[in-house]
């Protein structure tokens, strides 16, 4: 039985490692956050998938994941560790390294390390692989070294975990195809293999592709505000052309990968990645441009002291993440400018920044609702009988549900 030790257990390593083990091999979880491994210890995670707390809590219990505060002996070091972006929007490779560093002692002839987090292109082959030969093993012939990176969406992790094909890129063939043997135990997509580079650049270029097209839409819907149209219906009619698939605008992009993720690739050709930097750009002005639009609509409407009612805090829909959300940076803005501001999300458990409360409390006798969140809880509502409990009649819909209502 192969043994893997898997460092970082965030929202990669945990249903990873969880995976693993119920395939067979025999993992080590191995985390610095001491909480976290205790709170894994005790089998008493709530993450926020259901689904991978059941995974984790039989995992552990089957003796076949253990948790740790530090790696040892394996036959497969997975790195899973976080690249938070710097002030300068370049990756912080700290993790990495520290982890590389962290693996050291307990290297042997014939492991594999493989490293799973999102970085710039050249880092495996550059940064890892040079921190990796200090063992004194030989890269390649002694020790094997392959780049694979995640592409799991955030609400549905362990479906696509198992579901979607993977990019394996080692820094040789051999590399490559051992790291082939580890992850064709439990996944059902194609795997691709290629060399380190290409796969780290491929994954960012996925995440950037996703970038461009939100705001190619975002740019629309301003330009849709502008000329008095309604971007939906403009965006829905030119989406029935056979090669035409437009993002839906928003009210921007956050979570902690599309709006990272594209840095790193300006950050390795500045020169040459104008549109990726545009688009970035255009993605993070949304919130402003929302906060600026509820602005002038009270204004028009002479509404002195506004009641603002805001529908969702949460990056995106269906999750409790506030990671990045430019959904809670409209919030707090609207705050800071005074107005009072009603908030409420279903998602969203043990938030103390503001009170939420329920769909009702926050309409209520409210002048302005603005939607920042399309959760399937406020698909459903009845936007007349919402307006009627408002005082006002101002909608600010950023992501153009309850289209047939407007
Ligand atoms: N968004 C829009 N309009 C759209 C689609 C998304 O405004 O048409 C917004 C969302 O509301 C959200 C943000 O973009 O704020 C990102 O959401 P998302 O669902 O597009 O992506 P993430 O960040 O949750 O996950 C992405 C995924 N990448 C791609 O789809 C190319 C996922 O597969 C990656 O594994 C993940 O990043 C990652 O970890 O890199």
């Amino acid at each position: 039985m192969k043994k893997v030790c898997v460092i970082g257990l965030g929202c990669i390593g945990l249903p990873t490692a969880c995976i693993l083990s119920g395939k067979g091999f025999k993992v080590v979880g191995m985390d610095t956050n001491q909480k976290l491994v205790e709170e894994l210890n005790h089998v008493n995670i709530d993450p926020l998938e259901p689904e991978l707390a059941r995974l984790a809590n039989s995992a552990i219990k089957s003796g076949n994941f253990i948790l740790k505060l530090d790696p040892e002996e394996a036959d497969v070091f997975m790195i899973c560790v976080p690249t938070p972006p710097t002030e300068e929007n370049k990756a912080d490779l700290t993790y990495v390294k520290d982890a590389a560093k962290s693996v050291l002692p307990h290297l042997r002839k014939g492991n594999l390390v493989i490293l799973e987090s999102t970085v710039p292109p050249g880092t495996t082959k550059e940064i890892l692989k040079p921190i990796l030969e200090k063992s004194g093993l030989e890269i390649g012939n002694e020790l094997h070294l392959a780049y694979c990176p995640e592409r799991v969406l955030p609400g549905n992790i362990l479906k696509e975990l198992v579901g979607n094909d993977r990019i394996i890129g080692g820094i040789d063939a051999e590399s490559a195809e051992l790291a082939k043997e580890i992850y064709q135990s439990f996944v059902e997509g194609e795997i691709c293999l290629t060399d380190a580079t290409t796969a780290e650049m491929a994954k960012l270029v996925e995440n950037s592709f996703r970038d461009v097209n939100i705001a190619f839409a975002n740019e629309l819907s301003r330009i849709c505000d502008k000329l008095n149209l309604n971007v939906w219906e403009v965006i829905e009619l030119a989406n029935k052309h056979p090669r035409v698939n437009i993002l839906k605008p928003g009210p921007g992009v956050g979570g902690h990968c599309i709006a990272v993720d594209p840095f790193f690739i300006v950050e390795k050709a500045p020169d040459e990645a104008k549109l990726i930097k545009t688009a970035r750009c255009v993605n993070d002005s949304m919130p402003d441009y929302i906060v600026e639009k509820v602005k002038r609509a009270v204004k028009e409407a002479e509404i002195k002291r506004p009641i603002i009612a805001c529908l969702g805090i949460t990056y995106k829909a269906g999750i409790g993440d506030l990671r990045g959300s430019p959904a809670l940076k409209i919030v707090r803005r609207l705050r800071e400018k005074g107005y009072i501001v009603r908030a409420c999300d279903p998602y969203v458990k043990d938030f103390t920044e503001f009170p939420l409360l329920s769909i009702e409390e926050t309409v209520k006798g409210a002048d302005c609702l603005v939607l920042l969140v399309d959760h399937e809880e406020f698909k459903g509502i009845n936007l007349d009988a919402l307006l009627k409990k408002m005082r006002g009649s101002l909608i600010i819909n950023t992501r153009g549900i309850w289209l047939s209502n407007e």
